[in-house]
């Protein structure tokens, strides 16, 4: 079929002229394998795949609408989630005075090299410059001060999509690392730990099914390092995936229990319940665009993307095949009929019904963008049944968005490596693998595994301690420091 043309008439199907319409068949493949150059694979294929496209700012990308609809889709889900749990959206602004950013110095401190700053009006200098917001602690948590005043004033849980701007100096990576990015970033206020604490959970397990059942990717639910936590919260969750070709973990989402630190900055106090003057307890949690990028590098292979059904925004694309003798309207009339049934079952379907590409180039087209060719190329000889077709193809997603799961599971799982000394740490770290090691969980050694792992591809860091802990014998030592062990805790590389 490869190279063939389309023919749109029967007649004039053979003849010099008309084949000379057919456009040009560009070359579509990749021009790199995901094992040969991983890097080079994933820019040609965000590109080819027609998610995104490289801008004139570097560290900015165009999300194209193939790529905005999968975000949609996540969106729409979450969205639906977080209502229940009566958390309502917000818009708060972009920019940010420089009072409140510094209001705040711990946590800015580190970040500080990341805000962009807005210092003029068109000619003119701004009498004082603005930031734009880097994530909106600072710009949110003096409104939570004035709003909440007694107990009758909590929980407060605020939520907003939007973007923010973070100018980062290490590679770009479109959806990895990004000068802009889209997320949703919650802000919640309780009067009690016990209360905060709960919901910490409860977003983190809509991170892991954002990650699961949309993006068909394994993760693994834990808790930060000291090291590696929110520097302005009291700890942080996370879901962690990894990226097998790389062999780099890749922090999924975040959720934050924020202890009272920012209430003590931003005096959030209310009355409580016995009149007694108290501070809130507050959470912040976030996914990004990011997810997009794993989803990608998880599941995309030789031939360009691979989408899982759940979050494409074309489940299933009906190509006609026509063929010499053949009937060519009756074979579109069948393809347009087939969209119709799918369409109306609530499946997203669309026939390509171009003339002037042939059906191998469509092949190789929607095999880029990641819809997969199941040859249905006998609908019109065979008769299938259309009440039949509608199950078929119910069967078939479902059952395409599993195994993407478990196989990704399955690699994931091959890449762990359970290192109980130094030496099958290393050895392990340079096999690039998913370390589970056992931990004194002091931050000083895992400062001293940084120093001893530095290299030109990054050093090793912790990823999170799981909450799935398998069993740790009383006796066990810790792989870096000797010391007795406290915990289980993943290590390696990451983004
Ligand atoms: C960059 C510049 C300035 C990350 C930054 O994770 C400030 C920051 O505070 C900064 N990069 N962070 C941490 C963000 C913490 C927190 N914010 C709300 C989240 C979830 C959503």
């Amino acid at each position: 079929m490869a190279g063939g043309k389309a023919d749109n008439s029967k007649s004039k199907a053979n003849t010099k002229g008309k084949e000379k319409e057919v456009k040009k068949e560009t070359k579509l493949g990749l021009s790199v394998k995901k094992d040969d150059n991983f890097g080079e694979w994933y820019s040609e294929v965000v590109v080819n795949g027609e998610m995104i496209e490289y801008y004139d700012i570097s560290g900015c990308y165009i999300l194209r609408p193939w790529t905005m609809s999968i975000w949609e889709v996540m969106q729409a889900f979450f969205d639906a989630e977080i209502k229940k749990m009566n958390i309502k959206n917000c818009y708060f602004p972009l920019f940010v005075s420089p009072g409140v950013l510094q209001r705040e110095k711990d946590h800015i401190e580190g970040f500080a090299p990341e805000v962009a700053w807005v210092t003029k009006s068109g000619n003119s200098d701004l009498d004082v410059p603005i930031a734009i917001r880097p994530t909106s602690e600072t710009v949110m948590y003096p409104y939570y001060s004035k709003w909440i005043r007694g107990h009758r004033d909590l929980p407060l849980k605020l939520n907003q999509w939007c973007n923010v701007v973070r100018w980062e100096f290490s590679n770009p990576t479109p959806f990895i690392r990004s000068r802009e990015f889209l997320w949703q970033e919650g802000h919640t206020a309780f009067a009690s730990k016990t209360e905060a604490d709960a919901e910490v959970l409860e977003i983190l397990e809509l991170y892991r099914r954002v990650y699961e059942e949309f993006l068909a990717v394994p993760v693994i639910k834990g808790q930060k390092s000291e090291l590696e936590k929110f520097a302005g919260g009291l700890y942080t969750t996370s879901v962690e995936a990894f990226i097998p070709n790389s062999g780099r973990g890749i922090q999924g989402a975040t959720s934050h229990c924020l202890g009272q630190n920012f209430a003590k900055m931003f005096e959030i106090n209310f009355e409580d319940d016995k009149g007694e003057k108290a501070m809130v307890w507050q959470n912040s949690w976030a996914y990004s665009t990011r997810t997009i990028g794993v989803m990608v590098m998880v599941h995309g292979d030789d031939k360009g993307l691979v989408l899982p059904p759940k979050v494409a925004a074309l489940q299933i694309i009906v190509i006609p095949v026509p063929y010499k003798d053949a009937n060519t309207q009756a074979i579109l009339d069948t393809c347009a009929a087939t969209v119709s049934t799918l369409s109306a079952a609530g499946f997203r379907a669309e026939a390509d019904l171009r003339d002037n590409y042939s059906p191998g180039w469509k092949y190789s087209h929607w095999e880029m963008k990641g819809v997969r060719a199941v040859r249905r190329d006998n609908f019109v000889k065979a008769d299938i049944a259309i009440d039949g077709l509608v199950e078929k193809v119910k069967e078939l997603l479902d059952d395409i968005q599993q195994s993407l799961l478990d196989s990704a599971k399955l690699k994931r799982d091959a890449c762990v490596v359970v290192a109980k000394t130094w030496g099958e740490f290393a050895e392990a770290l340079g096999q690039k693998k998913l370390i589970l090691a056992p931990w004194c969980d002091e931050e000083e050694v895992e400062k001293d595994v940084k120093a001893r792992t530095k290299g030109d591809m990054g050093a090793a860091k912790s990823l999170c301690s799981p909450f799935d802990q398998p069993e740790l014998p009383e006796d066990t030592l810790c792989f870096a420091s000797g010391k007795p062990a406290k915990k289980w805790t993943y290590w390696g590389r990451s983004y």
